[in-house]
C-alpha cells in the first residue's frame, strides 16, 4: 500500500472515531465505539496496525508516527468521552454504588470499615513542651559532664528537710505550706506504730541527700523531676512544677565553678540573648547562697536557687567538710521552659489545649 493511501485511512479513521464518540449518548455508546476502533482483535486501530507491514521501508517511519498519533488521539477522545458521561449522570442522579465501600458509605452515618481515615485523625502527637525541655536539660547538663540521679516524690522529713538543715521551727516546714500525706498508721492513731511523716517532696534537692547518702566524693549529679507546694495557681506559679536539681562535690569546687556551669547552662539552652543574674539570697543547706535570674521583657524573672553546700549538710551526709567543697542548684523547669519558647503564662503548660500544645 502506498503512503498517501494509508495516510488517508488514518485520517479517515480518525473523524469516524470521533464522530462516534462526540455523539455517544450512554456508556453503552462509549463501549460500542472502543471495541469498534480499540478492539483487541477486530478493531480498525488493530488492522490499520496490520497495514503498516504493507507500507514501503522508505515510508514506513512517517506512517508508523501518523499511526500511534491517531491511536493517541482515539485514546484520549475515549476517556473525555467516558468523564463527559459521568459528570453529566452524577449531575442528573446520585451514582449507582460499584461496590460496597460506595454503598455502605452512601447510607448517613453508617460505619464503613473499608474507609480511608480522615485526615484529622491521622494527626501527628507531640512531646509535651516541659518533657521536651527535660530532655534538653539533661543533654546539656550531660555535656558537662553530669549524670542523672532519681529520688521519690513521696518523701520522708529528713531528706526534705532535717539532711537539709532546715530546722523543726523553719517555716518551709509548716503543715501550711506543705502537703503531708495522710499516711495509714496516722489515720489508725497509732503514731509510733510506722510514725515517719510523709509528704510529696517540696523541692528537687531531696536528690541531694540521697545521692550523697550513698555514693561518695566526688560526685557531679542533676535530678529532674516533679515537685508539690500549695501556692495558688498565678501566671509563674503552680501547685506542681518540676525542678531540676545540680550536685558537684569534690576537692577545691568554689562558687566560680557554680557561675560557670550556670552562665554555660544559659548559654547552651537559651542561645546566648538571655542574661543570668546572682543576687545574694539565704537557702539553709547553702552557705553563701544565691537566687538566680533570667532576663525577662524589660526586667527579671526567678529562675532558681544556688549556692555552695553548707558544712553541715556534708557533715549529715557523713562527707568531710575538710575534704570536699560543693555547690548545688535548683531552677524552675516551667520557667525556663517559659523563658526559651516565650510563654506568658506557666497555666498553659497544663491547661492540655492541644492548639497551644501542638506549637511545640
Ligand atoms: C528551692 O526550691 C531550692 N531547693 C533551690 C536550691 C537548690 C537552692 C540547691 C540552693 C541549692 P526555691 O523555693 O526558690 O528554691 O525554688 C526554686 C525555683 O523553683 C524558683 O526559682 C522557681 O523557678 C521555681 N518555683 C518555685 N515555686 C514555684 C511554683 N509554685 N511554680 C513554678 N515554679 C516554682
Amino acid at each position: 500500500m502506498d503512503l498517501a493511501t494509508y495516510l488517508a485511512e488514518l485520517d479517515a479513521t480518525a473523524a469516524a472515531a470521533e464522530n462516534a464518540l462526540e455523539s455517544a449518548a450512554s456508556a453503552d455508546d462509549v463501549e460500542a465505539a472502543r471495541i469498534e476502533f480499540l478492539g483487541a482483535k477486530a478493531g480498525r486501530i488493530k488492522s490499520l496496525q496490520k497495514g503498516l507491514g504493507q507500507i514501503d521501508k522508505a515510508d514506513k517511519p512517517e506512517a508508523g508516527k501518523r499511526f500511534q498519533a491517531l491511536k493517541s488521539q482515539i485514546d484520549a477522545a475515549l476517556s473525555a468521552a467516558k468523564d463527559k458521561l459521568g459528570d453529566n449522570q452524577q449531575a442528573a442522579s446520585p451514582k449507582k454504588p460499584k461496590s460496597q465501600k460506595e454503598s455502605v458509605a452512601a447510607v448517613p452515618g453508617a460505619f464503613d470499615p473499608t474507609a480511608d481515615p480522615p485526615e484529622a485523625r491521622m494527626r501527628l502527637g507531640h512531646i509535651h513542651p516541659i518533657t521536651q525541655t527535660i530532655t534538653a536539660l539533661q543533654e546539656i547538663m550531660g555535656r558537662l559532664g553530669f549524670s542523672v540521679a532519681e529520688g521519690p516524690e513521696v518523701e520522708d522529713e529528713w531528706h526534705n528537710f532535717e539532711a537539709l538543715n532546715i530546722a523543726a521551727s523553719h517555716p518551709a516546714r509548716d503543715p501550711l505550706e506543705n502537703f503531708y500525706l495522710h499516711t495509714a498508721s496516722a489515720a489508725a492513731g497509732q503514731p509510733g506504730k510506722s510514725d515517719k511523716p510523709l509528704l510529696l517532696r517540696s523541692q528537687t534537692s531531696t536528690v541531694q541527700i540521697r545521692v550523697m547518702e550513698t555514693v561518695p566524693p566526688p560526685v557531679r549529679v542533676i535530678s529532674l523531676g516533679r515537685v508539690y507546694r500549695p501556692d495558688t495557681a498565678d501566671a509563674t506559679h503552680y501547685p506542681m512544677f518540676h525542678q531540676i536539681e545540680g550536685l558537684m562535690v569534690d576537692r577545691g569546687v568554689t562558687m566560680a565553678d557554680l557561675k560557670s556551669v550556670l552562665r554555660l547552662f544559659a548559654m547552651s539552652y537559651f542561645g546566648g540573648d538571655v542574661h543570668i543574674r546572682f543576687r545574694p539570697s539565704f537557702f539553709p543547706f547553702t552557705e553563701p547562697s544565691v537566687e538566680v535570674d533570667m532576663s525577662w521583657k524589660d526586667g527579671w524573672m526567678e529562675m532558681g536557687g544556688a549556692g555552695m553546700v553548707d558544712p553541715h549538710v556534708l557533715k549529715s551526709v557523713g562527707y568531710d567538710p575538710d575534704e570536699v567543697t560543693g555547690f548545688a542548684f535548683g531552677l524552675g523547669v516551667e520557667r525556663v521552659c517559659m523563658r526559651r519558647h516565650g510563654i506568658d503564662d506557666i497555666r498553659e503548660l497544663y491547661r492540655n489545649d492541644v492548639r497551644f500544645l501542638e506549637q511545640f
